[in-house]
């Protein structure tokens, strides 16, 4: 089954050669989408040499931080467009470890999309800083009491069963930053696509820096709130 993975990047230079080598490792049927928001420590050049040597490499430029949710959009509208039933999403920086991608395939039968959760195996979050371990249980607390959706809907690391879910819904979906994942699972929730969960281990970010700021986690909360109003307006 040839499938696409999709790796949003910004300042990941020291990840992502041997993210690629690891993925590489697995011996998959995958094809890799990057897309690099003109990083300033040269990640997109990085990029570059991997897809000149490795065919099956693609990488988008953009031209400066346009947001992580509207690179997953690309992402996606570049999987459809190019014809993948199945597309993998994952961040760069080994928080997602790809040993755990052929679970995920093996997951999708019965599903139109499969998300990795922090939230079903005890120890998920070892060695991860307080104030995160706070942000993604206050987050699957919201997701789960306010839009009625007990999933970890904070995360990347999902895979999408285009060929089952439609893809105008993805239009639907607006947030351009962190709180894309939580409306796109929303959006797709309420219409029926069927979400299943598979329990992960994250370790916490391997090299580099995070990218979400204070006022991301502010923006997924109003998001959630909106959602959940719209929710309780509903006929
Ligand atoms: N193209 C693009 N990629 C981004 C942007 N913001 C973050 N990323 C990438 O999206 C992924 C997730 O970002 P992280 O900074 O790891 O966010 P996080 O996982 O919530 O934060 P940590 O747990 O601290 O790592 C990584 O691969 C980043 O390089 C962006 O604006 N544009
Ligand atoms: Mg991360």
């Amino acid at each position: 089954m040839r499938f696409l993975i999709f790796i949003p990047t910004y300042n990941e230079a020291g990840n992502v050669r041997p993210l690629v080598n690891q993925i590489r490792a697995l011996g998959l049927d995958a094809d890799l989408l990057f897309i690099d928001d003109n990083s300033p420590d040269g990640t997109g050049r990085i990029l570059d040499e991997l897809a000149a040597s490795d065919p099956r490499i693609r990488v988008v430029h953009r031209e400066g931080k346009l947001g992580i949710g509207t690179a997953h959009q690309v992402g996606i509208a570049r999987a459809y467009q190019d014809g993948y039933r199945t597309l993998i999403t994952m961040d760069c920086d080994f928080t997602h470890p790809p040993e755990d991608i052929p679970r995920l395939i093996e997951a999708s039968g019965g599903w139109d999309l499969v998300v990795a959760s922090r939230h079903l195996a005890p120890g998920s979050l070892d060695g991860w800083q307080w104030h995160r371990i706070f942000l993604t249980k206050s987050a699957y607390f919201a997701s789960r009491y306010l839009l009625g959706m007990p999933l970890d809907a904070t995360g990347a690391f999902r895979l999408y069963r285009l060929d089952r879910i439609p893809q105008p819904l993805f239009a639907e979906v607006i947030s351009p930053s962190y709180s894309f994942f939580v409306e796109s699972l929303y959006v797709l929730w309420s219409h029926g696509v069927r979400i299943g969960q598979i329990p992960v281990r994250l370790p916490a970010r391997a090299q580099g820096h995070s990218k979400m700021r204070p006022q991301d986690a502010w923006q997924s909360l109003k998001t959630v709130l909106r959602l959940a109003w719209g929710r309780l307006l509903r006929p």
